[in-house]
């Protein structure tokens, strides 16, 4: 096998025997030749549209099993080979309605329509055929066809999200469409290859857009609220990852049964939605990030539910309460469909729950763009009369590397006169540290999830125009972690806005060839983190 795609890659380089992750060679080369199906349903697709064919179906299915292949999302062999089966359906059908229009429907030359073989051991070895490999013939090009299928998986995220809450747009299919055939062409051009890259972080803009209205129109814009750390007496059901409308149907479900719901890692954000905190037994936040959860989901009394990533290898101490849910899957974990809980919930009730109430710390959140945007006056004036000198975004992916502490001495080291806006959950290296508040704006401000950096990029642009300033000219500062690829459509988003100056860690992707980290640093000033005092030094002067 061979993956490169996230930061835990092993030695920085590449995991080739298994993923760091855990991913097995069989799902590394299944999923291989899922991408490699998707790019053959995507020229379909693509020729469909000249001639006004446009099948929802298949648009959704690209996203979904895209999205199938991020990091830390599904480890389920058998999931992937249904997958594979039913794009390979969807292409054929497809194929004949194009041809039935009246379209020349061959693939382009150097391809071949391929088969799938009717044993798993048969598909692997499709997969290690089409495996996605660095290439030292033409290593920049490869470089940059692999940023963008990275940071295309990233948008099949959000526009997952996004669909299911009924937002969609057909230039974002039209686009994942037109840039998975590219990457699957034998010889693209440098300049179409670039152009490509940042293409994607333009339509990754839409997506993340969407998604903005699809999770404000459907449960209000988010309000600062105080969210309990410690739990209450009683059964309790904890709900991990993104998706707000799985959130949402298991709070209905739960309804009257005597069950609290708390939240994990990248759900935390959730309570400050009107349309889900409304819920009374939505009780609070428990545990940290992603990588924690094996250690904190073994002391869990209640059933667990993965809605998205990140999944971890389920300990045998609460491998029979985990539940997977939409794109996630491990194997022999329940995986809940059409939203029935009720297997969850039957666990939940025959579980203890917590023995009495537990008390713990309190943090805040719903500082996503309508609530900071409600008190810009306040913060303009604070700017201007130098109470607040400085803006720092310490945004992106948390992980297990020891480098990632920077972040967390990072948000210790800025001085009391700078604001800290954070989403994802990389905050959960500092989200519970009281930094106190300016003039009653807190010094840290939790924006959201990963999924609402749509919302830090209209505050940037927001302050920019009251300033009357480019947002690179404003007193703001990016300092950026990553681990997956949301984060990398979000970095490329970033590069399209012409955002310079990022500082990334806690290491620079694997994917990323010296001559294209060149292009990077020279148009956009994109530099590695270094110490918390040096770069703190380095911005604030
Ligand atoms: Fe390795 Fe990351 Fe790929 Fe997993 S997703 S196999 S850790 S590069
Ligand atoms: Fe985190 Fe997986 Fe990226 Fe949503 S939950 S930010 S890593």
């Amino acid at each position: 096998m061979f993956c490169y795609q996230c930061e835990q890659t092993a030695k920085g380089e590449g995991c080739t025997k298994v993923g760091v992750c855990g991913k097995q060679p069989d799902v590394a080369a299944l999923q291989d030749l899922l991408v490699y199906a998707l790019a053959e349903l995507s020229f379909y697709a693509a020729e469909g549209r000249k001639v006004e064919v446009v099948d929802r179906e298949v648009d959704v299915f690209t996203i979904e099993a895209l999205f199938a292949t991020l990091t830390n999302v599904d480890f389920d062999p058998a999931r992937f080979v249904a997958l594979i089966d039913r794009a390979v359906v969807l292409r054929d059908t497809l194929k004949e309605t194009v041809k039935a229009a009246g379209v020349k429907v061959e693939l382009p030359t150097g391809q071949s329509q391929f088969k799938p073989e009717a044993t798993l051991e048969g598909l692997i070895r499709q997969g290690e055929g089409v495996a996605i490999q660095p290439d030292s013939s033409n290593p920049d090009i490869t470089s940059l066809k692999h940023t963008l299928l990275f940071g295309l998986k990233g948008v099949a995220a959000y526009a997952y999200h996004a669909q299911i809450l009924g937002q969609e747009d057909n230039a974002v299919y039209t686009f994942i469409h037109e840039a998975l055939i590219a990457i699957f062409k034998k010889a693209p051009d440098l300049n179409e290859a670039l152009s490509l890259v940042l293409k994607c972080g333009e339509i990754n803009l839409r997506a993340m857009e969407l998604l903005d209205a699809a999770n404000t129109g459907a449960y209000g814009h988010p309000v600062p609220t105080k969210v309990p750390l410690g739990a209450k007496k009683g059964k309790a059901v904890l709900v991990s990852g993104h998706d707000l409308k799985d959130l949402e149907e298991i709070l209905k479900q739960t309804e009257g049964k005597g069950i609290y719901v708390y939240t994990h890692g990248e759900m935390l954000p959730a309570h400050g939605y009107p349309g889900l905190k409304k819920y009374p037994h939505f009780h609070g936040h428990y545990g940290t990030a992603w990588q924690n959860q094996h250690k904190e989901f073994a002391r869990f009394p209640g059933a667990i539910l993965m809605t998205t990533n990140c999944i971890q290898k389920p300990n045998d101490s609460y491998k029979d309460n985990i539940f997977t849910l939409g794109t996630v899957g491990w194997p022999n974990v329940t995986h809940i469909s059409n939203h029935n809980y009720t297997p969850a919930i039957e666990k939940t009730l025959a579980m203890p729950g917590f023995p009495e109430d537990v008390n713990g710390k309190s943090v805040m959140v719903g500082f996503a763009r309508n609530t900071v945007m409600g008190v810009a006056g306040a913060v303009i004036e604070a700017v201007k009369n130098k109470t607040i000198r400085h803006f720092f975004l310490v945004a992106g992916c948390d992980g297990a590397k020891p480098g990632r502490n920077y972040y967390t001495e990072f948000v210790e080291k800025v001085p009391e006169d700078c604001i800290v806006l954070t989403l994802a959950c990389g905050k959960f290296r500092f989200f519970d540290k009281d930094l106190g508040d300016i003039g009653g704006i807190p010094r840290l401000l939790d924006i959201g999830q990963c999924n609402d950096a749509y919302s830090a990029i209209q505050i940037a642009v927001a302050l920019s125009k009251a300033f009357n300033v480019s947002v690179n000219d404003l007193p703001l500062s990016l300092v950026l972690s990553w681990y997956e690829q949301k984060a990398v459509a979000i970095l490329l988003t970033l590069l399209y806005l012409g955002i310079k100056n990022i500082r990334l860690g806690p290491s620079l992707p694997a994917f990323v060839t010296s001559n294209v980290l060149d292009v990077l640093v020279k148009n956009f000033g994109i530099k590695p983190i270094t110490t918390p005092d040096e770069d703190l030094k380095a911005i604030l002067g």
